[in-house]
């Protein structure tokens, strides 16, 4: 049997043997993030063949596709939530992951953003926020910061930034939670509670796109800006102690939610039984 060339790697077995070279740039978080993800998978034991992975089109949508070991479902720009919906009410007994960019879930994507967090649809959403349009050369993203210069804010960005936690929030997820990439550990930590636990869980990461995004702030290289991310988080509890004006270009970091709602797959499967129980009534 031919050997599979990342044998010697701990996680090798997460990763399909033909897929071995990364469409991402040097020193991108996106490696960060998937480690920390396939390390949970790791953890717990899962068979990847339980699941079902969806990405958009986007350098985070790479993360899965086509290198993890199981079904992945590389769909089209914005439209991944969409996807992993349909999967999900199709194959209700497969967990459905969504990993991909900013601007694939919270731009072209938002509406199936909010609503899939709204109908607490049985899914689990990474966002990895890199705050630019990294793939395609470095364009102004919903959660580029304001006053950046980009390839298309020439004179600075004028638009105010999405949350992207708090709009998931908002819009009715039951778990959410933020890390950096400067956090591994932790993520691998909240990837392993939302593998076990229902509903519309989103996490979202920020990652350093030192090609698109850091040379051009002036932050700088992956060092510099996992520097920048290092000194900027603080952790939801402190956060709780520090003023508005004290929070401000900090990022917190933690576990921001995690509430129960009623399941929209589970609700589905319960009509569909009472319906089939009266039916059968009627029959029988
Ligand atoms: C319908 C459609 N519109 C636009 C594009 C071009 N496009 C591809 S990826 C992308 C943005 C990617 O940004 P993001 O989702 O943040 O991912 P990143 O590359 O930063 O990881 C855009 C605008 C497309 N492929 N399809
Ligand atoms: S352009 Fe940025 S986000 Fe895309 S792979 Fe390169 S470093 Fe990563
Ligand atoms: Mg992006």
């Amino acid at each position: 049997m031919k050997e599979h060339p990342l044998a010697e790697h701990p996680l090798h077995r997460y990763v399909r043997p033909s897929a071995v070279q990364t469409a991402n740039c040097p020193g991108c978080g996106n490696g960060t993030a998937a480690q920390a993800i396939l390390r949970a998978f790791d953890e717990l034991a899962l068979d990847m063949d339980d699941f079902v992975f969806v990405s958009g089109i986007g350098c985070a949508a790479w993360i899965p596709s086509p290198f993890f070991y199981a079904d992945v479902l590389h769909t089209t720009h914005g439209r991944a939530i969409a996807f992993a919906t349909g999967i999900k009410l199709g194959a209700p007994d497969r967990k459905v992951m969504v990993i991909s960019g900013d601007g694939d879930i919270t731009a072209i994507g938002g509406n199936h953003f909010i609503h899939a967090a709204r109908r607490n649809i049985d899914m689990i959403v990474v966002c990895m926020n890199n705050g630019i349009y990294g793939m395609t050369g470095g364009q102004m993203a919903p959660t580029t910061p304001f006053g950046l210069v980009t390839q298309t804010s020439p004179y600075g960005n004028i638009e105010n930034v999405f949350d992207i936690s708090r709009l998931a929030e908002a819009a009715g997820a039951t778990y959410v939670a933020r890390w950096t990439t400067y956090h591994p550990r932790q993520i691998t930590r909240t990837m392993k509670k939302v593998l076990q636990r229902r509903g519309f869980s989103m996490i979202e990461i920020l990652s350093q796109c030192p090609v698109q995004f850091g040379r051009k702030t002036g932050i700088g290289s992956a060092t510099e800006m996992l520097e920048d991310y290092k000194r900027r988080s603080v952790s939801v509890a402190k956060a709780k102690e520090m003023s508005p004006e004290e929070l401000e270009s900090r990022i917190v970091v933690g576990e921001l939610l995690d509430i129960e709602k009623p399941v929209l797959t589970d609700e589905l499967a319960a009509r569909r039984r009472k319906l089939e129980e009266e039916r059968e009534g009627r029959n029988g």
